[in-house]
Formats: C-alpha cells, sequence, structure tokens
C-alpha cells in the first residue's frame, strides 16, 4: 500500500467541545434513532443531475489524497463478527452491485450529485457473520480519518461500500479504491480510502465526532 503526503495531524481545531451542548448532541443522536426508519430512501436523481467538476473535501489539500496502490489494497473486517476477512477489490466486485446517483451533503455548506457504484454494506456485514445487535459500525481510512455509524444505519439499502464513480473505479480525491456511500447522512460520515470495518459496542467516535460534530449525523 502506497501513501503519499503526511496528512497526521495537519490540522488540529480548537476544542469545540461544551458539556452542556454535548449532551444536547446525545440527546438529539438518542432522538433521530428512534426515528430513523431503515425503509426511508434518500431522494434519487437522475445521471445528468450529477455535478460536474464534483467537489473534493478532506482535512487537508486534494493533492495529500492517499494513493493505493489497488493490487496491495485490503479492507480488514474485525471486531464482533464470526470471521474476520480481509477484502481485496475483486472480492468486494463479486458481490452483486448497487448504483446510486444521490446528493451528498457536507455541513460545510455545499452539496453535489454524484453517481456511486459498489457492494451493500448490509452484504458484507452478513458475509462476515456481524453481530446485528452491536451498536457500533467503525470506518478507518488510509488518511487516519475515522467515523462510526449505527447498525441501523449501516442496513440502509442505499449505504454502500463504493467503488466506483460515474461507472470508472473511484479517483484518487474522491476515495480510492473504497469509500462508504451513505446519503442518509451528512458527508462527513462518507468516509474515503477505507483500510478497515469494525463492529463494536465499544463508542468509536470519529475525527469530525470527537470535535463536537453531532454523532448521528442523519438528514
Ligand atoms: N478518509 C477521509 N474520508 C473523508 C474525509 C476525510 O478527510 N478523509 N472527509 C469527509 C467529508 S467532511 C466530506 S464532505 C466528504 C467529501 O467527499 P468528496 O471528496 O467525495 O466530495 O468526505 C468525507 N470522508
Ligand atoms: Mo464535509
Amino acid at each position: 500500500m502506497t501513501f503519499v503526503g503526511g496528512t497526521a495531524g495537519v490540522m488540529s481545531f480548537p476544542s469545540l467541545r461544551e458539556p452542556a451542548l454535548d449532551r444536547v448532541s446525545d440527546f438529539n443522536d438518542k432522538v433521530q434513532d428512534v426515528l430513523f426508519d431503515p425503509t426511508t430512501l434518500a431522494q434519487v436523481y437522475e445521471p445528468s443531475d450529477v455535478t460536474s467538476p464534483f467537489p473534493f473535501n478532506a482535512f487537508y489539500p486534494e493533492s495529500y489524497a492517499p494513493r493505493i496502490q489497488g493490487s496491495d489494497w485490503r479492507l480488514s473486517v474485525d471486531g464482533l463478527i464470526e470471521k474476520q476477512h480481509d477484502f481485496s477489490i475483486s472480492e468486494l466486485r463479486a458481490f452483486p452491485q448497487e448504483t446510486q446517483v444521490t446528493r451528498l451533503i457536507c455541513i460545510e455548506g455545499w452539496s453535489a450529485v454524484g453517481e456511486w457504484s459498489g457492494v451493500p454494506l448490509s452484504s458484507v456485514l452478513n458475509f462476515v457473520g456481524a453481530d446485528l445487535s452491536a451498536k457500533f459500525v467503525e470506518f478507518r481510512c488510509a488518511d487516519d480519518y475515522r467515523t462510526s455509524i449505527d447498525m441501523k444505519s449501516a442496513f440502509h439499502p442505499q449505504t454502500i461500500l463504493a467503488l466506483d464513480f460515474l461507472g470508472r473505479s473511484l479517483p484518487v480525491p474522491y476515495g480510492a479504491p473504497c469509500r462508504l456511500r451513505i446519503p442518509t447522512k451528512l458527508g462527513f460520515k462518507n468516509a474515503k480510502s477505507i483500510t478497515e470495518i469494525r463492529v463494536t459496542n465499544v463508542y468509536p467516535g470519529g475525527y469530525w465526532e470527537d470535535q463536537g460534530y453531532n454523532w448521528f449525523a442523519g438528514l
């Protein structure tokens, strides 16, 4: 695996955390969890609606995006599962693939429509025998980015491990070779260049979540 660019700690943020607001945010997480309907689909668009050029966002400039050699890359799925497995890209492509034209909404105030294809996260979690009663699914990335979601959202039909953008392998800035695409949540939950998925009951937080962003981050 080749990773060009030193991103660790490029930007440190003053702490946004404030105890009273944390409690409001935890309350919001619980309300959103109760309101979340796993059968309600995010709005879908037409291929002609796809935004061009699609915007890049990360906690560092685009030229630092991790360059991963696809043939070396493996996605490790571990934690509360029956059988640990490292998936190659071709193994992920062997699952039935889904395509979606949906909107990615960034908390920083922009949104864009894209066309992503890949394997439903539910297929991969079922394959490894994930403990479906576990609370969290955590994503760890090649650039040390992290995020996590609830199990209900992980099994939403539009939650996919995207391998393609507009019918071609994901470009480097958009999370090659594999990113989470979850249109029911804000952009920062859409982990790019994933290297590890962990099923856990220990609250994993995430890069932005640890700095005060609301954890559930549902739309
Ligand atoms: N690995 C990684 N994934 C990430 C980020 C990041 O910095 N690193 N940024 C997140 C944020 S805040 C947004 S809005 C989207 C942007 O995705 P895009 O570059 O495809 O537009 O990626 C998310 N996933
Ligand atoms: Mo974002």
